[in-house]
C-alpha cells in the first residue's frame, strides 16, 4: 500500500474560477480521504487484508479527486440500453451493446473526451462515463453489488429505464436518491413507443411515480440505439423499394442536462461525493475493527480462562483466591490491552482485575462459583472418578477469569473506560447475557483434555 500524502499537493490552485469556500471543501474532503486512509494503515495485517478492497477504492478516490475527474455513472435494469446510450453519448462505440440482457458484466470506465465540461480549478480535469452490469440479472448479485458499489462513488447517476418502473427499479433508485447523490433519470427506447403511449408514459413517469421524489427538471428521454425504420424510396422512373436505415441517436437533452448540472454544481458534487465516500468507508473500517477485534477477543479470553480452568483444577489447593488478580487473568487484561492498542501495566492490570471482582461483588466469590459450576458439572459430566471434585473448582476459577477479561474487554472497547453505566451495571449486564451452560461446558471439556494428557491427574 503506498503513501498518498503527495496527492494532497495536486489540489486545486485558488484561482478566479473557485472561492475561497470551495477551496475549503475540497481540501476538507481531500484531509477526510487522508484521515479514512490513515486509519487502514492502522489497522492489523489480518484486517488490512479484508479491507485491501476499500484501500485501492480510496486511493482511486483520492486520485479522482486531485485530479478534479467527474464520474457519472450509468445504472438500470438489465437491456434498457445503458452501454448503447455511452456509445452515443461519447459518439463511438465504446462499450459492448447486446439484445441478451445482462450482457455488460463488469463496471467498466470511458473518458468522454467530447464533453466540454471542466472543473473550476482543475485544469486537468475530465469527465468519465461509468457503464455498469444490469441489476435484475438473473444470478447476478454480485454484479448487482459492483454496480450499486460504482453508483456510492459516482458524481452524479444516470439511471436509465425503458418503460414504467417496476418494484425493483423503484426501489433501487429510492436507494440513490437517499445518498443524496444527483441522479438523472432517462426514459430510453422511446423510438419504441407511439406518441399516444409515449405521452401516457410520460404522463405516470413524472406525474404518479417521480413526482414526489426526484427533483424537477431531471427526468429527460432518448432513444440511444433507434431501432432500424423502413424508408420508401422512389427512383425518377416511378419504381419504389423499401429501405431499413438506422436513425440517429437521440440523446442530446441528456447530454444539455448533464452538462447544465455540471455547470451549476460541478465542483460541489466531486468534493461532497468525495467526502461522503470516505465517512462511508470510515464507518465500514470502525466497524470490521470492532468486529475482528471482538472475536479474536472472545478467542483469547476462552483460552486464557481454560488456562487458569485447567491450572486450578490440576492444582486445587489454593485456588479459592484464584479468581482476579493472579498472573493470569492480568496476563489476560495485558494481553487484551495489547489487541485493542492500549498499553496497559502489569499492576494496572492486576488493579484492573480486583476492581472488576469487587464490581461484580458476590456473583463472582467462590463459593457462588463453586456452586454453579458443581450443579452444572453433574448434568454435563458422568463419573470422571478421582478428579470429580477437582473439575468444578477449575471450572468455576475459569468462568470467573471469563467474566473479567469479558469485562475487561468492554473497557478497552469504550477506550479504557467504563462509560455512564459504571463498572457494577457492566459486569453485571456480561453475567446475565453470558451462556453459563455453554462455557462452564467448554471449559469443563478444556480440562477434561488437560487431565486426559497429563499422567499425573489420574
Ligand atoms: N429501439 C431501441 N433499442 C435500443 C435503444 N437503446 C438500446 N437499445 C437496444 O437494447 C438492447 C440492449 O442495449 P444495451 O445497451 O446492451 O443495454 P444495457 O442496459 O447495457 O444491457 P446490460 O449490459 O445487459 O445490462 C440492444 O439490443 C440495443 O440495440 C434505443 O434507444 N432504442
Ligand atoms: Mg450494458
Amino acid at each position: 500500500m503506498s503513501d498518498s500524502a503527495s496527492y494532497i499537493e495536486k489540489s486545486p490552485t485558488a484561482d478566479a474560477e473557485t472561492s475561497d469556500e470551495e477551496q475549503r471543501d475540497v481540501q476538507d474532503a481531500l484531509r477526510s480521504i487522508q484521515a479514512t486512509l490513515q486509519k487502514l494503515r492502522g489497522c492489523s495485517d489480518d484486517e488490512r487484508n479484508i479491507l485491501q478492497n476499500d484501500f485501492m477504492q480510496l486511493e482511486q478516490l483520492l486520485d479522482k479527486l486531485s485530479n478534479g475527474r467527474v464520474e457519472i455513472v450509468v445504472f438500470g435494469e438489465i437491456s434498457t440500453g445503458k452501454s448503447a446510450l455511452i456509445n452515443a453519448l461519447i459518439g463511438d462505440q465504446v462499450a459492448s451493446v447486446d439484445v441478451q440482457g445482462g450482457w455488460t458484466t463488469e463496471v467498466g470506465k470511458v473518458e468522454w473526451g467530447t464533453c466540454e465540461y471542466r472543473v473550476p480549478g482543475f485544469a486537468d480535469s475530465s469527465v468519465t462515463l461509468v457503464d455498469t452490469p444490469g441489476i435484475n440479472e438473473v444470478a447476478g448479485e454480485d454484479r448487482a453489488e459492483r454496480a450499486r458499489e460504482a453508483a456510492r462513488r459516482a458524481d452524479l447517476i444516470l439511471y436509465v429505464t425503458d418503460s414504467d418502473l417496476n418494484e425493483t427499479e423503484y426501489v433501487a433508485l429510492l436507494d440513490l436518491l437517499g445518498q443524496s447523490k444527483p441522479v438523472i433519470v432517462i426514459l430510453n427506447k422511446v423510438d419504441l413507443y407511439s406518441p399516444e403511449q409515449r405521452s401516457r408514459l410520460l404522463q405516470v413517469l413524472c406525474h404518479e411515480r417521480l413526482n414526489d421524489i426526484l427533483p424537477e427538471g431531471q427526468f429527460v428521454t432518448s432513444s440511444a440505439d433507434p431501432r432500424e425504420v423502413e424508408f420508401v424510396v422512389e427512383s425518377v422512373d416511378g419504381t419504389t423499394r423499401s429501405e431499413w436505415r438506422k436513425p440517429k441517436p437521440d440523446v442530446d437533452e441528456l447530454k444539455a442536462k448533464i452538462l447544465e448540472l455540471l455547470e451549476k454544481d460541478g465542483l460541489e458534487l466531486v468534493t461532497l461525493s468525495a467526502a461522503m465516500y470516505a465517512a462511508d468507508k470510515s464507518d465500514r473500517i470502525a466497524s470490521i475493527r470492532i468486529r475482528m477485534r471482538k472475536k479474536q477477543a472472545d478467542q483469547l479470553i476462552m483460552k486464557f480462562a481454560a488456562v487458569k480452568a485447567a491450572a486450578v483444577a490440576l492444582n486445587p489447593a489454593g485456588w479459592a483466591d484464584m479468581v482476579g488478580g493472579t498472573a493470569v487473568d492480568v496476563l489476560m487484561i495485558v494481553t487484551l490491552g495489547r489487541l485493542y492498542g492500549i498499553k496497559v501495566s502489569w499492576k494496572n492490570a492486576a488493579k484492573l482485575a480486583q476492581s472488576i471482582v469487587k464490581a461484580a461483588g458476590l456473583v463472582l466469590l467462590p463459593e457462588w462459583i463453586i456452586g454453579i459450576s458443581s450443579a452444572m458439572f453433574k448434568t454435563l459430566t458422568g463419573g470422571l472418578g478421582t478428579v470429580l471434585t477437582a473439575v468444578p473448582q477449575g471450572a468455576g476459577a475459569g468462568f470467573g477469569s471469563y467474566i473479567v477479561g469479558h469485562a475487561a474487554q468492554y473497557y478497552f472497547e469504550h477506550s479504557a473506560s467504563w462509560g455512564e453505566d459504571g463498572p457494577k451495571t457492566v459486569v453485571k449486564r456480561i453475567l446475565d447475557e453470558t451462556d453459563k451452560t455453554s462455557v462452564i461446558a467448554q471449559l469443563k471439556a478444556e480440562i477434561q483434555r488437560k487431565l486426559n494428557t497429563n499422567k499425573h491427574a489420574s
